[in-house]
């Protein structure tokens, strides 16, 4: 059944057919037509707005600037919004598809690549106007910071953010940097949404919703509390003397812990990041803001493209070892809606907490590591990071 919102989106969208022609763009020279509409909450009013196409970088692919038409006197039915970064493939498009299954919600998709994102819209079958595609890329602070200003551009309210996207670079002999010269792994993983969360808090902090949410994708592969987290390398942040000198590699260590490059401790060490930002966050402004923190491991994903770089003996033997071995494999689609009730769930409302499922898929507040859960570190954490993201 129609629902009021799509009838004034379809009438929308009808009214502005000729005006939206003229939304395109060129990429390598093809032109780009590219057409969306969305109905939110903009406080008590509903809003609209169309995607079109542009470019923020030199180098991006194409990145989208939402305009928003406000419509007065015009009642729809009220969607949360939620933005997931690294929504184009995995546990972030899962997600996406969940979200947006439940009718509740809009999803922004904030993604690196504008077309690899819209093609996984469409490959999941999300309707046209139950998402936002955005460009962002984690791995450069101005990037990131021309996220937030075209976020904030649309006029949407932000009622959860999902800091999810991440890279892997487990076979990598040297290390490779992000824009500003950190490598790349912390850069993209933690420091990118270190940044991205710090200047959207303001924005979470104005919604109306009495569920405000900020949650960050952990992993068991940084808790050395489990077996998983045992394998070596093991995650270890030591004195972060390496994060401190910058990660450049060149006058200090590309290694938070000071140490020789390592792609999977890296990745292990970001993720630790990930569940210490999430508790300082939780210290500092769950009572005062009302937003609820959290992280999450949503279980084993074999499949996803987190392993792309991995050699292909690891790809074809990870998903059965995980399935029939260890017994700790999810499918993706599962792993969307653990993530989706850690978004929306009214019973996963407690501040941070790091959740866990268990095999029947009920969820529980696990028990983080000892370096994953130490107060101190965390501090220290945050204060390097807000140094080398030109916070403080
Ligand atoms: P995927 O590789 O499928 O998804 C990662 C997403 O991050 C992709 O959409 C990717 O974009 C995006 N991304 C990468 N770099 C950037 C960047 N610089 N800027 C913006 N987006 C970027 O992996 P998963 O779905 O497995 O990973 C999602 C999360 O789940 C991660 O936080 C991971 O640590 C966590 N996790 C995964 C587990 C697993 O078993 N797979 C287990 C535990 C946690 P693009 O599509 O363009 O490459
Ligand atoms: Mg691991 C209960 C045991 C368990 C679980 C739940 C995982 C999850 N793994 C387990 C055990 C083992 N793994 C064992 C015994 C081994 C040695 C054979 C093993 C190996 C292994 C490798 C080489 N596992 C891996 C790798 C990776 O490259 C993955 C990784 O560390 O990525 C950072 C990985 C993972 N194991 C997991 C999970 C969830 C991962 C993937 C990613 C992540 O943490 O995000």
């Amino acid at each position: 059944m129609a629902t009021l919102g799509n009838c004034v989106a379809a009438s929308y969208l009808a009214a502005n057919e000729a005006a939206s022609s003229s939304l395109e763009s060129v990429f390598l020279g093809v032109p780009l037509r590219h057409q969306s509409s969305h109905i939110v909450r903009l406080g008590s009013k509903e809003i609209k707005g169309q995607v079109r196409i542009i470019s923020t970088r030199a180098n991006a692919v194409a990145a989208p600037v939402e305009t928003v038409k406000p419509i007065e006197g015009k009642k729809t039915a009220t969607k949360s919004v939620c933005i997931v970064t690294g929504a184009s493939s995995g546990l972030g498009l899962a997600t996406t598809k969940a979200l947006v299954d439940s009718g509740e919600w809009h999803v922004v998709m904030a993604c690196r690549d504008f077309l690899k994102a819209e093609k996984a819209a469409k490959s999941v079958g999300l309707p046209k106007g139950s998402y936002t595609v955005m460009h962002l890329d984690l791995a450069s602070f101005e990037s990131v910071r021309q996220f937030v200003k075209n976020f904030r551009s649309t006029g949407m309210p932000l009622d959860v953010l999902v800091c999810n996207a991440a890279v892997y670079f487990p076979t990598a002999k040297e290390p490779t940097f992000s824009a500003e010269g950190f490598e790349l792994s912390v850069a993209t993983n933690h420091l990118g949404h270190f940044l991205l969360a710090r200047l959207l808090l303001d924005d979470l902090e104005k919604s109306e919703s009495s569920s405000k949410r900020l949650i960050i994708v952990g992993s068991i592969t940084g808790n050395t509390n489990t077996l998983a987290g045992n394998v070596p390398p093991k995650a270890n942040l030591g004195d972060l003397r390496g994060l401190s000198g910058g990660l450049n590699g060149v006058t200090t260590s590309p290694m938070i812990d000071g140490g020789a490059f390592d792609g999977a401790k890296a990745y292990k060490d970001s993720k630790v990041c990930n569940m210490l930002t999430m508790q300082e966050f939780h210290r500092r402004y769950h009572e005062k803001t009302n937003i609820i923190f959290s992280s999450l491991y949503p279980g084993c994903i074999a499949t996803t493209g987190l392993f792309r770089s991995h050699i292909p003996l690891f790809r074809a033997l990870f998903p059965p070892f995980q399935k029939y071995i260890t017994k700790g494999f999810v499918s993706e689609e599962e792993s969307g809606k653990r993530l989706a009730q850690v978004v929306r769930d009214p019973s996963l409302n407690k501040s941070g907490v790091y959740w866990s499922w268990n095999n029947d898929s009920s969820s529980f507040e696990n028990v983080l590591s000892e370096e994953a859960s130490d107060p101190e570190k965390a501090r220290k954490l945050w204060e390097i990071s807000e140094k080398l993201v030109g916070l403080a």
